[in-house]
């Protein structure tokens, strides 16, 4: 492999950043590649790097009839999620961290990492990756350069992030980085053979590690998702959560999209969900209702702040989607279909006899024969799932059909509606109006979910995921609460959006999902910018505002009286249980709770009696 990597040696540009120079020179005699490839960003570097790793192994190279310029890659199996147990934040101090946090200290941290990354990318190259988080125009906009020895991390960052020459002539002579070091923790002693997805098996030696304080992140032993590809849930969520506290902004695990009613008129909605929850599905709808229309500014992330009219403006930082494969199909999303036709990687899914690829509930017959996620030979019949249930594809987002005009608008977009959600198949309403701010604060604080395949350990057991940062805050959630509820102070409450609780999984006693979802979830769009006009019809309950049972437009839609009722019904008891389980987790923020939530949780015991 290393003797194709002659035209790539050394490649050092005209660098005016004196500070990255030292930087990446000091990284590299750390870490000890065999040489040091500065990225460019450019097609030409892009195709050498997948045809590297097509030569190694790493890639296989799709049919370019049916998926052009598209690859698939196949993990290690004990590398295929984000591992928060190895997940750390390194304030000073372990209460800056707060209770949700695995906190280390810095100082003994970053000298256990020294000694991880001594030497790691022996035999290998290091890959320096000038990126950035959100249009280099944006006020808020966040430099970042990741060194990593995994060629299929800048073909992801290639997509995920603008990289490359622009964002170093960005950088200019003094402009300040963030520096994100990288290694699959997988040295190669002379002459030793590599393999296709080399990384650190052994999950105590996995370390995804943030220093707030410099801030720095530094990440070992994984090459999957949100563990290497640093501008995403390490930089654009746990670092920037940090820095947004700071500066008087928000990080949010957020998606956000335009919605457009038959009459012209635009809302922008941000919606918050855990991982694997739908946010990809939800930001790209395709909406059954006539005349509405779904546009998409972003599926995972956005930034958002006070603009100058005094309304939320939110951005997206990201340029690509890391989505879930399985279940993504013409009828779940076909807009996310379109925009992994081509150009795109795919991790962990089944390849076809005709090298094309295929997941679980893709909405197409399986192949007859195929190759499984682990590279063995797979039939329907199996008995196995043949694509790992967090096997992903990273598709640009300029291939997405309903891209939002505005989605690189360095100012992002006004914000007129926010919603919590979550996979919860009783007691939570299809949707729940906010009665202020404060009220949609604590809504986001009790949010709780189901855990899926997104991160390793047992999915579908219930927790409690904040605002669905619980992963992603990098700071004290208590204080992030906080933050949260002093927007209120920060602009007049009438230009803040109104906050609504969404939950499209409610089951019936049998099982089944009460609500079709998918497009259909346009019907509760409609209900959420009709409530923004303050033409929605809705009854007030202990919990909220709930739709009337005439409020939501469901023409078409062959649901029957009890399911309606089921999905729109407060359950009392239900909501005990709720109170309590809330209450539970708030005592774990100890003083850190801010007495305003304890304050909502108090009078929402009242009105439940
Ligand atoms: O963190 S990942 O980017 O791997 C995916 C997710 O959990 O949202
Ligand atoms: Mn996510």
């Amino acid at each position: 492999m290393l003797e194709n990597m002659t035209t790539l040696k050394n490649n050092q540009p005209k660098i005016a950043n004196q500070n990255l120079i030292a930087w990446v020179q000091e990284m590299a005699a750390l870490c000890k590649p065999t040489s040091v490839h500065w990225c460019d960003g450019s097609e030409t570097e892009n195709q050498s790097l997948c045809d590297l790793m097509v030569q190694s192994g790493t890639f296989i190279k799709l049919n370019e009839k049916k998926r052009p310029g598209s690859y698939l890659a196949r993990s290690h199996p004990s590398d295929v999620a984000r591992v928060e147990d190895r997940t750390f934040i390194c304030s000073q101090t372990a209460a800056e961290a707060g209770p949700t946090n695995n906190w280390a200290d810095p100082v003994k941290m970053k000298a256990e990492l020294l000694a991880r990354f001594k030497g790691c990318m022996a035999g290998r190259t290091m890959y320096v990756i000038p990126f950035a988080m959100g249009p280099l125009a944006s006020p808020i906009c966040k430099i970042g350069i990741e060194i990593t020895d995994s060629p299929y991390v800048v073909v992801n960052m290639r997509i995920m992030t603008r990289m490359g020459k622009s964002v170093l002539d960005k950088l200019g002579t003094d402009s300040e980085f963030i520096p994100c070091v990288h290694s699959v923790g997988a040295p190669l002693a002379p002459g030793q053979k590599d393999v296709a997805w080399p990384c650190e098996p052994d999950p105590k030696k996995k370390y995804i590690v943030h220093f707030p304080d410099d801030p720095s992140i530094w990440s070992y032993g994984s090459g999957y998702g949100g563990n290497a590809l640093l501008g995403k849930k390490c930089l654009a969520l746990r670092i920037a959560s940090t820095v947004a506290k700071r500066e008087g902004w928000m990080a949010e695990h957020m998606l956000i999209l335009g919605v457009e009613s038959p009459s012209n008129k635009k809302y922008y909605v941000a919606a918050a969900f855990p991982s694997a929850c739908g946010k990809t599905n939800l930001a790209m709808m395709q909406p059954t209702l006539p005349g509405w229309k779904v546009t998409t500014l972003g599926d995972d992330i956005a930034w958002i702040r006070v603009g100058k009219d005094g309304q939320l403006w939110a951005m997206n930082p990201e340029t690509g989607f890391f989505g879930v494969a399985p279940g993504t199909s013409a009828k779940s999303n076909p807009h996310a279909l379109t925009s992994c036709a081509k150009n795109t990687v795919f991790t962990n899914v089944v390849l076809t006899p005709d090298n094309d690829i295929w997941w679980e509930d893709m909405g197409v017959p399986a192949p007859a024969t195929g190759i499984d996620w682990e590279g063995n030979p797979w039939t329907p019949t199996s008995g196995k799932k043949g694509a790992h249930a967090n096997s992903r594809f990273t598709a640009p987002a300029s291939q997405c059909p309903v891209i939002d005009p505005a989605w690189q608008s360095p100012e992002g977009v006004p914000l007129s509606a926010i919603l919590f959600g979550g996979r919860r198949p009783g007691t939570i309403p299809l949707v729940n109006e906010a009665f202020d701010w404060e009220h949609g604060v604590f809504m986001g604080s009790a949010c709780g979910s189901e855990t899926t395949a997104a991160a390793l350990g047992t999915a579908g057991v219930l927790r409690r995921d904040p605002f669905a940062m619980l992963p992603f805050c990098g700071y004290n959630m208590g204080d992030y609460f906080a933050h949260w509820l002093s927007f209120a102070k920060k602009t007049d409450r009438s230009k803040l959006p109104k906050v609504f609780f969404v939950n499209w999984f409610r089951r019936s006693a049998e099982g089944k999902f009460l609500w079709p979802g998918y497009g259909d979830n346009s019907r509760v769009l409609k209900w959420i910018c009709e409530r923004v006009e303050g033409t929605g019809k809705a009854q007030t309950t202990p919990i909220g505002h709930i739709p009337t049972r005439d409020a939501l437009d469901l023409s078409g839609l062959n649901i029957s009286g009890d399911d309606l009722a089921e999905l729109l019904k407060v359950d009392l008891a239900g909501w005990q249980t709720e109170i309590a389980d809330v209450a539970a987790n708030y005592a774990k923020f100890g003083d850190k709770l801010p007495p305003a939530l304890n304050a909502q949780l108090d009078s929402l015991k009242q009105r439940i009696g």
